[in-house]
């Protein structure tokens, strides 16, 4: 779900990388990284394991200017592939407004295709998206490789239907056609978001933030005595912000810190519990605090040796009470924002 941010003027939209393990998602997300405008493009961050496999996700942060008057950020996510990581991918679906499904041209990957494939119509549907729906485009990976099967077969099988998915022939270790299915999918959701005031039942309406940052949030970032505070959607997108930011990278915090939360949530289950409300992070000098404000939201505290953990936490209790209430305020009200989508690619491979 794009979230429109009036007091930064920003557009937030998430794009996922899906499919099978080592079907190619981290070297999409390593090529747009080394080709894009370095100014177009944050860090990668990719929460990995030695053996190169990607554990949790990974994260590149983009932004684009399409949308007159706003920068238009897109975050790069890419899920896990092997099967027993469902939990995660879920989490990184959360709030997905575009996905590119990578499928491995291996003829012996097709099974797996095929299967990653269902995984993410079901994942989509518990969000209650339909994969009909979403803006989505496939890439057909690996087409470097010997034992690949025809594209034709690939489009039998995973493109059957009714309305044609656009599909791209993707070498990713040289950045073939890496560029044209992002920008494909783009085009998709901007289409879908210029739209989307017209639609009368369609998702859930962006939730729009006012100019300032709730007065819920800076008075308890003054009382707190915290460095800083961000309210985030559990999908990792940063709804607001109070406070000193210059010292770190808020769209970064944002997505690594919706992952720990949700990661953290597996944990309370296991021990009979629906989630962990709060969560502390103690560091040697700048310590973290999230709590949850309400389904869709968590609040992210960092603060440093002028306060404590019990002032932060007994402040953020009222606070996330009360934001979580202009929160649902302004998911009630419509807030679009006009625009034509031009033709022009988003993205540009240098
Ligand atoms: N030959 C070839 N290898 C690729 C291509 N794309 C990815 N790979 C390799 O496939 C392996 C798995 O890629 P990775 O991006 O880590 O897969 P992920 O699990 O989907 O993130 C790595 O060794 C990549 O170098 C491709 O288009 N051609
Ligand atoms: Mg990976």
């Amino acid at each position: 779900m794009s979230i429109i941010n009036y007091a930064s003027r920003e557009i937030q939209f998430k794009i996922v990388y899906y499919g099978p393990d080592l079907c190619g998602k981290t070297t999409n997300l390593q090529y747009i990284h080394q080709r894009i405008n370095p100014q177009n493009r944050g860090d990668l961050i990719s929460l990995a394991t030695a053996s190169d496999r990607t554990l949790f996700f990974d994260f590149l942060p983009l932004n684009a200017v399409v949308i007159k008057g706003f920068v238009t950020k897109f975050q790069l996510y890419t899920v896990p592939g092997q099967v027993i990581y469902n939990a995660t991918r879920q989490l990184v679906l959360r709030s997905v407004d575009g996905v590119i499904f990578v499928a491995d041209s291996q003829w012996e990957k097709m099974e797996e295709n095929v299967e990653s494939f269902k995984n993410l119509g079901d994942n989509l549907a518990q969000q209650n998206i339909s994969i009909d729906d979403v803006p989505l485009v496939l890439e057909y990976n690996k087409r470097d490789l010997p034992n690949i099967a025809p594209i034709n077969y690939m489009e039998y099988v995973l493109n059957n239907r009714k309305k044609r998915l656009q599909s791209f022939e993707v070498i990713s270790s040289t950045g073939q056609n890496v560029f044209a299915a992002l920008n494909a999918v783009s085009q998709i959701l901007l289409h879908k978001f210029s739209k989307q005031k017209d639609i009368p039942q369609g998702p859930p309406l962006p939730v729009a933030i006012p100019v300032e940052p709730p007065v819920a949030q800076t008075h308890f970032l003054k009382k707190s005595e915290a460095e800083l505070t961000v309210v985030i959607d559990r999908g990792g997108n940063v709804i607001s912000q109070s406070g000193d930011m210059s010292a770190m990278d808020v769209t970064v915090i944002a997505a690594l810190a919706a992952g720990s939360f949700a990661a953290t949530r597996e944990l309370a289950r296991r021990i009979g519990e629906l989630e962990f409300n709060a969560l502390y992070h103690q560091g040697n000098g700048s310590h973290m605090f999230m709590n949850s404000v309400d389904d869709d939201t968590i609040m992210n505290t960092v603060f440093g040796t002028c306060t404590n953990v019990g002032l932060v936490r007994f402040y953020s209790a009222s606070a996330a009470q009360r934001i979580a209430t202009i929160l649902t305020t302004l998911r009630h009200s419509t807030h679009t924002v006009a625009f034509q989508p031009s033709a022009a690619p988003v993205f540009a491979d240098r």
